[in-house]
């Protein structure tokens, strides 16, 4: 196996480029996992269906049912997936004891698990206030509903989770991001399109109006295109959050799936972060709608990491995973998915790049396109299994089986 990477090394050496330093800085680029994954974003003592415009399809056995549960399929997560790593939370995920608590009460100490969990991994957390899956949810609409009701309650909703974000931040003494999405739209054409975005900018105007030191949390906004049940308009459309971004100081996040399905956010990092300091992403793979399939080896997840490592985004672009598939084997899904991130950005590390700079500049294209292709057959394999060696997960599909084997031990036997 050394002799295999040493060779390949020489190899990417040849073109210039130094793989142990883009070790170094891959293991610098934390990959959020989210906890959704595990349990079909059900969350616990919620009895509400998912709804929000989002759905999860399959029924495969072993989902998690209960905190301990998701935790630790969490860790066998971890344990496969090699470099830095978060868990990005919803607030879904709160611990109340069988106690009813509601979404706008949530406190720090229902997330005390979660707290200690993190800590004692030392992984960053991140965030989610959950506007979904919950009867205040009217008509489809939650902060930009015109029932003043409606929306105080889930501006109470967005308040308190800054807060419980902040304590996690302060905490793990690890920033945390907190995305806000919202799944507000109408399912048929609406006369007046303007007030609902009138009355969200309102409500997150209020929402982010209560101080939290940036130190321990900051907030990101996620546009969408559509969802189920609201084709037609969505409140919260990219113009509106680049707009709102910009002009608040807000991320910006952009996923993968809630765009046109010819419009890639690849190409979209370089020109918004321009205009906003900082950008979180929800790597996902839509398949021909927003279905948040499992993230796999596409040229647009190849184009993302390259916009990251090529403009050196590493601290500007928080990267998040976000899709859920209740088909297969909850924890291969997470665990192929967040392989496939972290193998991207190493394949983008280890791209040839001040000789491609050099062509581009000196607009010999025909040298560009050449070195672009020549790269692709390149031997990467032997330096990602390099990569996951040292860092002491699996090498290869050697993680199947590990998969496969906490199925038989562990997951078969939930009923
Ligand atoms: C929905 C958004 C959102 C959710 C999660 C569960 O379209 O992508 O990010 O997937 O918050
Ligand atoms: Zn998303």
């Amino acid at each position: 196996m050394a002799s295999m990477f040493d060779a390949a090394k020489q190899v990417y050496a040849d073109l210039g480029v130094d793989v142990e330093a883009a070790f170094k800085r891959l293991d610098q680029i934390a990959v959020s996992l989210h906890c959704w994954q595990g349990d079909d974003v059900t969350g616990f003592g919620n009895d509400a269906a998912l709804d929000g415009g989002i759905q999860v399809t399959g029924n495969y056995p072993g989902r998690a049912r209960t905190p301990g549960e998701l935790r630790a399929d969490i860790d066998m997560v971890l344990a496969l997936v090699p470099g830095k790593k978060r868990l990005n939370l919803h607030s879904l995920y709160a611990e109340t004891n069988g106690k009813k608590v509601d979404r706008n009460e949530i406190l720090p100490e229902h997330f005390a698990n979660w707290i200690d969990w993190a800590m004692e991994r030392k992984v960053g957390l991140d965030f989610n206030p959950s506007f979904f899956s919950h009867p205040m949810l009217k008509n489809g609409l939650t902060l930009s509903s015109p029932e003043a009701s409606v929306r105080k309650f889930w501006i109470e909703h967005g308040i308190a989770c800054r807060k419980i974000a902040e304590v996690f931040g302060k905490k793990l003494r690890n920033t945390c991001i907190t995305n806000f999405w919202v799944p507000d739209g109408f399912k048929d054409t609406p006369y007046d399109r303007l007030a609902p975005r009138e009355r969200l900018a309102d409500s997150l105007d209020r929402i982010f109006a209560v101080e939290i030191n940036p130190k321990y949390n900051r907030d990101a906004v996620e546009c969408k295109l559509f969802g189920i049940g609201a084709e037609s308009c969505t409140v919260g459309s990219h113009e509106f959050y680049m707009g709102y971004a910009m002009r608040n100081n807000k991320l910006l996040c952009l996923d993968a799936g809630h765009f046109h399905p010819t419009e890639v956010i690849s190409d979209k990092l370089s020109s918004c972060l321009l205009f906003v300091d900082e950008v979180l992403l929800h790597v996902s793979r839509g398949v021909r709608w927003d279905s948040d399939h499992v993230v796999t080896m596409t040229d647009e997840l190849k184009a993302i990491a390259e916009e990251v490592i090529r403009h050196n985004y590493d601290k500007r672009v928080h990267i998040g995973l976000d899709y859920f598939d209740g088909s297969i084997n909850r924890i291969a899904a997470w665990t192929i998915g967040a392989r496939n991130m972290s193998k991207a950005l190493l394949m983008a590390l280890v791209e040839p790049a001040a000789m491609l700079k050099k062509v581009e500049k000196a607009g010999d294209f025909t040298s560009r396109l050449a070195l672009l292709e020549e790269v692709k057959t390149l031997p990467f394999a032997p330096i990602w299994n390099e990569y996951c060696e040292r860092c002491n997960v699996p090498v290869g599909p050697a993680w199947l089986a590990e998969v496969k084997k906490y199925e038989a031990e562990v997951l078969s036997k939930r009923k």
